[in-house]
């Protein structure tokens, strides 16, 4: 059955990420489940929607031809249009150029990197991976200096919360809590929020 809004995924940070920004926002979406390990990002009929063979991947069958969108980011950005003000303030200014300031600090200097050392880590690498691993750790360890207001990009949640909280989430148990008190109230107060927890659950077998 066709559902309006469809979300291709499995329980990985980037479909998380697209999941928990939905329903922060306030869109609702049918999810459609991927088993990676069996190669279903690689059949034939998922391809035609995502060439890349990744998840996630978002159809909004209100669009004729539907809209297919395959970045994570991509799909944050689609929630924040689709319903303003929950992701960002939708007033131009100074607060959400820090939203996207901060948004693009986590997209390319902590997941990116982790990205690629995931990649050399997927090839038996890992010597190669580890500079990749520890600078992405660092550069997540540096945000407990944006945490001076609840989130962090201010007082507000924001996107660049959702980015951050997907990874902090998938090397939780390697980062020095005892060292950032500050993230780790924002981390607890992330947990708890009704949308994450909806976003969270989204892929769960
Ligand atoms: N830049 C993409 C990356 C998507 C991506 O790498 N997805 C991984 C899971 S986290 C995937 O689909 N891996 C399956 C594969 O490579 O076969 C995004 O942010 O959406």
């Amino acid at each position: 059955m066709i559902e309006c809004i469809e979300l291709y995924g499995a329980n990985t940070g980037n479909s998380l990420r697209a999941a928990i920004s939905l329903a922060e926002a306030g869109v609702p979406f049918f999810v459609r489940r991927l088993d990676l390990r069996a190669g279903d990002q690689n059949q034939p009929d998922y391809l035609k929607l995502n060439p890349a063979g990744k998840v996630p991947t978002l159809v909004d069958n209100t669009y004729s031809p539907p809209l297919i969108i395959n970045q994570s980011n991509a799909i944050i950005h689609y929630a924040d249009a689709k319903v303003p003000n929950h992701l960002m303030p939708s007033e131009p200014g100074p607060t959400r150029l820090r939203v996207y300031d901060r948004f693009f600090y986590f997209v390319t200097d902590v997941i990116a990197t982790s990205h690629a050392g995931f990649f050399l880590h997927q090839l038996d690498l890992n010597e190669a991976a580890r500079p990749l691993d520890e600078r992405a750790l660092e550069n997540m360890k540096r945000a407990e200096a944006f945490l001076e207001g609840d989130f962090m990009a201010g007082d507000a949640f924001s996107m660049a919360d959702i980015a951050a909280f997907t990874w902090a989430l998938s090397v939780k148990k390697q980062l020095p809590w005892k060292q950032l008190p500050r993230m780790k109230r924002w981390f607890e107060v992330m947990s708890e929020r009704p949308g994450v927890r909806i976003g969270l659950r989204a892929f769960q077998e």
